[in-house]
């Protein structure tokens, strides 16, 4: 455990996930392999019950169903997946990496990788593009993810598991994906350089534009708002991270998302597809070879 002050604890309640340290974790996550984050809590189930398919899990007839409370997130588990919703933004996902990464720890889970599943603006690539992260930077374009706590700033360094993403990019079927830095920021609009929020920015369409090209020449190849933190707290925690997002615009072309529902649904099924490929790779044993 890498917090001592855990040791102290009777019951570690998971506050926001609704499970607590009494409960016999080992029995319900003591063969996780996989956890995979979403943002959204109905892209989750969706996502689950592909990982069902994709490796032969059987559900429920009731369907799939939601372990803990559902109030703040979403949390399935699949075989040695489990799959949970994290929110938008950084707050929103270190809550979940904090008591997710406390769960696999009571649950005595072994090598245990987490791999978050986005959506994302791209910078120069055409939507659909997915990006698997290779190397995560902050609003400053610095590998850094900075959080306030006691009042000082306080920085860690973003870390991404390479051969991870690299495994990941090698599943890549019928679509485009490429290796990429991913730049997170604080907030959709302005933390963006978009021109289209509520207010005016302050700042001018074209230091926008060329602050988005700097990113670009800088190996930037996709906008988010959850991978300083996210790649920050798994390298503090030792846990072998990736990051896949689909895209749904480029951003050096302008700030409205003007893709379709159905596009979105596409593009981000090509982000879930490369992910379920690397599972389906890792998690289920080699086919036989046959004999000819
Ligand atoms: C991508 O999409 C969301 C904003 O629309 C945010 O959670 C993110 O990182
Ligand atoms: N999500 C983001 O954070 N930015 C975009 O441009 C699109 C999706």
């Amino acid at each position: 455990m890498k917090n001592p002050n855990l040791n102290n604890i009777e019951i570690d309640h998971l506050y926001h996930l609704g499970l607590d340290s009494s409960q016999d974790l080992n029995a319900m996550f003591g063969d996780v392999k996989f956890v995979c984050m979403m943002g959204s809590s109905l892209r989750i189930k969706d996502f689950a019950e592909k990982v069902s398919s994709s490796l032969g899990v059987e559900i429920p007839e009731e369907g799939i169903q939601p372990i803990g409370k559902t109030e703040r997130c979403s949390l399935y588990k699949v075989g040695p997946v489990i799959c949970v919703s994290h929110g938008m933004g950084a707050p929103s996902i270190l809550i979940f990496l904090h008591e997710l990464s406390k769960l696999i720890e009571y649950a005595r889970a072994s090598d245990v990788r987490f791999i978050r599943i986005g959506t994302s603006g791209a910078l120069g690539l055409t939507p659909g593009t997915v990006v698997v992260s290779e190397g995560v930077l902050n609003g400053k374009l610095e590998p850094i993810f900075e959080q306030i706590g006691l009042g000082k700033t306080l920085r860690y360094e973003t870390g991404i598991h390479l051969p991870l993403a690299e495994g990941l990019l090698q599943s890549r079927g019928d679509f485009e994906a490429v290796l990429g830095l991913t730049l997170g920021t604080d907030d959709f609009y302005e933390g963006q350089g978009r021109m289209d929020g509520a207010l005016l920015p302050p700042y001018s369409e074209e230091e926008s534009m060329n602050f988005l090209k700097l990113a670009h020449e800088k190996g930037v190849r996709n906008i988010e708002m959850e991978s300083t933190a996210f790649a920050s707290f798994c390298r503090r925690a030792n846990i072998s991270a990736a990051i896949v997002c689909a895209t749904f615009i480029n951003r050096l072309n302008g700030d409205q998302v003007t893709t379709t529902a159905e596009e979105q649904m596409k593009f981000s099924s090509y982000a879930d597809e490369l992910v379920l490929s690397y599972l389906r790779r890792t998690l289920l044993p080699l086919p036989l070879i046959s004999n000819l």
